[in-house]
């Protein structure tokens, strides 16, 4: 119970009060971005992978950027990368803005219950999944579909488990979206949040305990930065020194909290770093070039022993937070189109075209290619059903694949439902 206000207050002290964050534009509210701070592309220093975290505090407060305002790639993060790979890397972005555009829409003609865009942030993923080798072992969030689209995963497996259908491998178990492929590197997502930072590092102890060569990269968005299993993660890392690439996707907005909630007001999420003693970025999240560069040097790092690095992508989320959301209610509308960094697809086919490798003719015939490759891969997903079309799987292996062997208690429960279900004449009880 909350204790009553005290009749008498000392008179000179002053009342004390708390600070309450609040987000600088509401829904009707003009949008003026000019007190982000953008340094420009090529300022920031490179250290040697093999530099002490003590010595570079400051690529914790600034922005790695790569690709500047003339499209050109400047400075000593530039990762040189072949014509070749920059057109692997924008096609990706594609297939996944082409996804989601697609499931976006399942969902909105009621094929599936839910799903979650990453409209905007498509560079996070995707040139992170270029930087990584196949073997690492990736810890993401629900944000990161990115990662299993440029590991080739099929795209019909993901539809498969969206639509909860029978050829879904997770058995309708995991909400639409949370994804689980092992031989893809891709660790089951979880719906509570963060819970992927501990057993990231976990996993990369063990790593290392085993004298293995391979490294875990995990994502979170910033908000899930004020969870109690994102500080335990960074001391973990930090001590043993986890061979752990730590991702904050910094998109500013969780659901309809704003990124002042989770600490943003005061400081860069990247200088939480600091205070653990890890190495820390700060990156621009729609730089795709930054992002790979930013990965690959701290998977170098953790490779050669140097410990883990906490990267923040500074992004932003142009999108609601999922289907069941609807941002016009919390924040202003023109907050996406008017984000300083621009976007990320746009960005590096600008670059490509500039130098000399690309064309909006080629691109253009690209967005359809990957918008047919989706389309073709949801006729093949509803093949199997949708979400809504009844029980998928037998009623009975609800109970399957959480114990080796099944316990007492959960066989009689089986054997309950079973048996009220045949007396109640539904359908599925007979399978
Ligand atoms: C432990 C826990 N708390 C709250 C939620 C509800 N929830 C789901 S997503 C979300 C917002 C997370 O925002 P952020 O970490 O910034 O990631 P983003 O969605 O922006 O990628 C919340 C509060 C949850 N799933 N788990
Ligand atoms: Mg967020």
């Amino acid at each position: 119970m909350a204790e009553e206000p005290r009749d008498e207050l000392p008179t000179n002290l002053p009342r004390l009060s708390l600070h309450v964050p609040e987000p600088k534009f509401r829904p009707g509210d003009a949008v003026d971005f000019t007190a982000v701070d953008i340094p420009p592309a090529g300022a920031a220093r490179r250290p040697d992978t093999a530099a002490l975290a003590a010595d570079f505090p400051d690529l914790a407060y600034t922005l790695v950027r790569v690709l500047d305002d003339d499209h050109q790639a400047v400075g000593p993060w530039n990762p040189r990368l072949s014509p070749d790979v920059l057109r692997r890397i924008l096609r990706n972005m594609v297939r996944l803005r082409a996804f989601d555009d697609r499931m976006f829409r399942a969902q909105r003609q009621g094929k599936t219950s839910f799903y979650m865009k990453a409209l905007g942030e498509e560079a996070v993923a995707v040139a992170a999944a270029h930087a990584l080798d196949y073997e690492d072992m990736c810890f993401p969030s629900y944000r990161q579909q990115g990662l299993l689209i440029v590991r080739d995963w099929p795209l019909v497996d993901m539809m498969n488990q969206i639509y909860s259908n029978t050829a879904d491998r997770l058995q309708g178990k995991q909400l639409p979206i949370m994804y689980s492929a092992r031989e893809a590197g891709f660790f089951s997502i979880s719906g509570n949040l963060t819970t992927q930072y501990p057993q990231a590092v976990g996993w990369a102890m063990a790593s290392a305990a085993k004298g293995d060569t391979r490294i875990a990269a995990v994502w979170c968005g910033e908000g899930s930065t004020a969870e109690g299993d994102f500080h335990n993660a960074c001391t973990f890392a930090a001590v043993y020194r986890a061979p752990v690439v730590m991702n904050v996707v910094n998109n500013q907005w969780a659901i309809s909290s704003f990124s002042g909630f989770a600490g943003a007001e005061s400081t860069t999420f990247a200088a939480r770093a600091v205070g653990y003693g890890i190495a820390g970025l700060r990156v621009d999240g729609n730089d795709a070039l930054a992002v790979y560069a930013a990965t690959q040097w701290a998977a170098e790092r953790a490779r050669t022993n140097q410990g883990p690095t906490l990267i923040e992508h500074f992004t932003y989320r142009a999108e609601g937070h999922s289907t069941s959301d609807d941002p016009s209610q919390y924040r202003s509308a023109g907050e996406p189109t008017a984000w300083p960094l621009g976007d990320p697809i746009c960005r590096l086919k600008d670059h490509l075209v500039t130098i000399g490798e690309w064309d909006e003719e080629r691109h253009a015939a690209q967005d359809k290619e990957c918008a047919e490759e989706v389309r073709a891969a949801q006729k093949a997903a509803e093949a199997n059903g949708i979400l809504g079309h009844g029980l998928h799987q037998p009623l009975d292996s609800l109970f399957d694949g959480v114990f080796e062997e099944m316990p007492w208690h959960l066989r009689e429960q089986r054997a309950q439902m079973m048996a009220e279900e045949a007396a109640s004449g539904r359908p599925w009880a007979r399978k």
